[in-house]
């Protein structure tokens, strides 16, 4: 495996860390210990979680106001893998990517697979897109895509996805994801129940041309570009989209995609409960689609997303939702964003793992609502930094991630080698 950080770089941080880290580690395991909990099972644990990075996070974002492109940007999908792999090498939490078509179409499908594969890593589910135009592009999706009212629009856009679903195959990906912006932005634009009809027809048609062991991840989302109403703006649409298409076809919830002060984990609970959770998109918002770092505003729901899927593991020992970021960086260094992020989710998934669920159910069962709320609170306080240091160090990582990537001067070289380009992010986004 070739890396793209100097593994010697990493080892000299480690050992400026170690000692300080070792100690926290033991203080921890003491504390853990009085509570019953061993803290090598957490490490464990944690060392087998991951997370796929978004090809297109790793390009500096922008508004729909403007972008302010960051240094040394990769400009296209080999120099993404270049950033991927530093975010994997550092965090060993990230070993695979998702791909956005078109705007990572390669050339040469088998080289990208080997060039990923050199870099310690392989592909998540790959994203298609008709919410945007491409150049040279027959058939324009301003008036909507899978849904669109005239036939050769739909046409195209099924293409497309079956086009992604070729793409992905031959990348070693097992999952499409479908999110469309169509809808309407007036009252009476277009006939409500009509556009989903035409939806679900087209899903059908991208459905029979999934490959046996692929999943279809449908993804929801309130609002934007449509303002008044989108065709697939809820769970509730896409879980019935999702039963009509058959069992290949399950839910993706992007945290960001629903009206402030949704009850998100409710919404987990209840598509695990009736086998249709997908996969998750982790971004945090305070508003709509933020598409901010996971973690960096609402972390306890984050948590409890992550205590749902503990309760779901438990009763459902084959639930394996497809964890992926999607977030956009405009005012960061992408790579510092997310593998902070990674880290974010991970440690979400480690607390969920220390939440005492037979003293939970115990104060459920006695009707005890203030300590059931402390049992969770006991959990999401604790600080799982040490777990999530070693898990790293143990897998070959960096004790401290960010400080390990600004020592190695990697976005310096690449802003040399990379010279800035203006208009289009690439991300694609703006
Ligand atoms: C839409 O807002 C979304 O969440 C979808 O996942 C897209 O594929 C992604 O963002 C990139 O724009
Ligand atoms: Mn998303």
């Amino acid at each position: 495996m070739t890396s793209v950080m100097d593994a010697s770089q990493v080892a000299a941080h480690n050992s400026k860390l170690l000692a300080q880290l070792e100690a926290d580690y033991a203080a921890l395991a003491g504390v853990l210990a009085r509570r019953g909990q061993d803290i090598e099972a957490l490490t464990a644990q944690a060392r087998h979680f991951a997370v796929a990075v978004p090809s297109w996070g790793v390009g500096t974002g922008g508004t729909r106001f403007a972008r302010f492109p960051g240094r040394g940007e990769p400009r296209n999908v080999f120099e993404k893998l270049d950033d991927c792999a530093v975010i994997h090498q550092l965090t060993r939490a990230t070993p695979t990517v998702s791909l956005h078509f078109p705007w990572d179409r390669p050339e040469d499908a088998a080289e990208l697979r080997e060039t990923a594969a050199a870099r310690g890593l392989g592909f998540d589910a790959v994203n298609s897109n008709t919410f945007q135009d491409q150049a040279g592009q027959q058939h324009s999706y301003k008036f909507g895509s899978l849904t669109a009212g005239r036939l050769e629009v739909r046409e195209q856009a099924v293409q497309h996805n079956l086009d992604c679903i070729a793409l992905g195959q031959a990348l070693g990906s097992k999952a499409l994801t479908v999110w469309v912006g169509d809808g309407a932005n007036f009252p009476g634009q277009h006939n409500l129940r009509g556009a989903l009809e035409r939806y679900l027809d087209s899903m059908r048609q991208i459905y029979a041309g999934l490959p046996d062991d692929w999943s279809l991840f449908i993804e929801h989302k309130l609002f934007e570009p449509a303002f008044y109403a989108t065709t697939i703006a809820d769970w509730g649409t896409s879980f019935a989209c999702a039963t009509a298409l058959g069992s290949k076809a399950r839910c993706l919830v992007d945290l960001g995609h629903h009206a402030p002060n949704t009850n998100i984990e409710m919404i987990v609970a209840r598509l695990a409960q009736f086998g249709k959770l997908g996969g998750f998109h982790f971004n945090d918002s305070k508003y709509g689609d933020d598409d901010l770092d996971s973690g960096s505003i609402n972390p306890f729901q984050l948590f409890l997303v992550f205590n749902e899927l503990a309760d779901a593991a438990l009763r459902e020992p084959g639930l394996r939702p497809a964890y992926m970021l999607d977030q956009s960086h405009n005012v960061t260094d992408p790579i510092e964003s997310l593998m902070s992020s990674a880290a974010e989710v991970q440690r979400a998934y480690v607390q969920a793992a220390l939440v005492d669920r037979t003293a939970l159910a115990a104060h459920q069962q006695d009707n005890d609502a203030h300590q059931a709320a402390q049992t969770l609170k006991q959990a999401f306080r604790t600080d799982v930094s040490p777990i999530l240091a070693m898990a790293r160090l143990r897998s070959g990582g960096a004790i401290d991630p960010v400080a390990c990537y600004r020592a190695s001067g990697y976005r310096d070289r690449v802003a040399a080698q990379r010279p800035a380009r203006t208009g289009a992010s690439s991300s694609g986004i703006v």
